[in-house]
């Protein structure tokens, strides 16, 4: 059976201290996150940045920042930055951290509400100049889809060569308001990608260790981290990220898919065939 990669998304934009006070927003608070979840088993770090008193930012000064410390403690992680940043920015704002070259980034593919009155904005041209600039950055990109319409997106897009291979996805299921967190409908998305693409599964909330083992089953890959859930089971926060990256490794130890390193994680993506 193929390697699992684990991608750790440890602080996302909306999870506050308030929610779990292991969250980080310091950049030291980062990097214990994201050293801890890589010794565990992470590939990838998902990073999402924030000021230090919490707020959500796409500075590209404190992405910087961030990203300079994580990787002298994590040199080999693959460290993949957002451009959803937090609902209300505008792409400007989302997509300076381009400017750094990060190795991978984030890709949004459709707008989808996003609880209450919140709406995650990504208009079709959106995702044309994010996938733009992507390759012109030589970034590659994690398609991120929270319903089934997106996936059709991005095969529109391949087919005008305005997104291009390799396709390498990542199945949010169960935002409020995107597609739901079940067998039938991650089956469903699974199903629908194209031939020779790559997928992870991210679960939002209680959905996350279902929707992570079920990937594991389809041949898939996974993610975990506060950005997606808090907690380890009901009424139990996790200590920290690592928690969630150990359940799961061992989870999958047991289905016999041993752990991918990042090397073989960047070859699994096919990440420089892009480049
Ligand atoms: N925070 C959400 C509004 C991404 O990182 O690309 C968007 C998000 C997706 O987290
Ligand atoms: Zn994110």
């Amino acid at each position: 059976m193929k390697k699992l990669i684990i991608t750790a998304a440890i602080c996302g934009a909306e999870v506050t201290k308030e929610h779990n006070p292991q969250v980080p927003y310091t950049v030291p608070e980062m990097v214990r996150e994201a050293k801890a979840s890589v010794e565990a088993g992470a590939a990838v770090l998902h990073i999402h940045v924030r000021e230090d008193d919490g707020t959500p930012t796409q500075s590209k000064r404190r992405y910087n920042e961030v990203l300079e410390a994580i990787r002298e403690a994590c040199p080999e992680t693959i460290l993949q930055v957002s451009t959803g940043g937090a609902t209300g920015m505008t792409l400007e704002e989302r997509i300076e951290v381009l400017d750094l070259a990060p190795e991978m980034a984030s890709l949004d593919c459709g707008t989808v509400n996003f609880g209450g009155d919140e709406i995650f904005v990504n208009t079709e041209n959106m995702i044309i100049q994010m996938s733009e600039r992507m390759q012109e950055m030589a970034v590659f990109p994690e398609l991120e889809i929270f319903d089934k319409g997106m996936i059709d997106m991005v095969i529109r897009l391949h087919r005008k060569n305005l997104i291009v291979e390799p396709l390498h996805f990542n199945l949010v299921m169960g935002v409020n308001g995107g597609i739901a967190a079940t067998p039938r409908d991650l089956l469903f998305l699974v199903e629908s990608l194209p031939p020779g693409s790559t997928f992870t599964v991210s679960g939002i909330g209680r959905g996350q260790l279902a929707m992570n083992v079920q990937s594991i089953l389809l041949g898939g890959h996974v993610r975990v981290g506060f950005e997606d859930n808090i907690y380890l089971e009901k009424g139990v926060l996790g200590d920290g990220n690592a928690d969630f990256v150990r359940r799961i490794a061992d989870i999958s130890r047991s289905l016999q898919r041993e752990i991918a390193t990042p090397d073989e994680a960047r070859a699994m993506m096919r990440m420089k065939e892009r480049i």
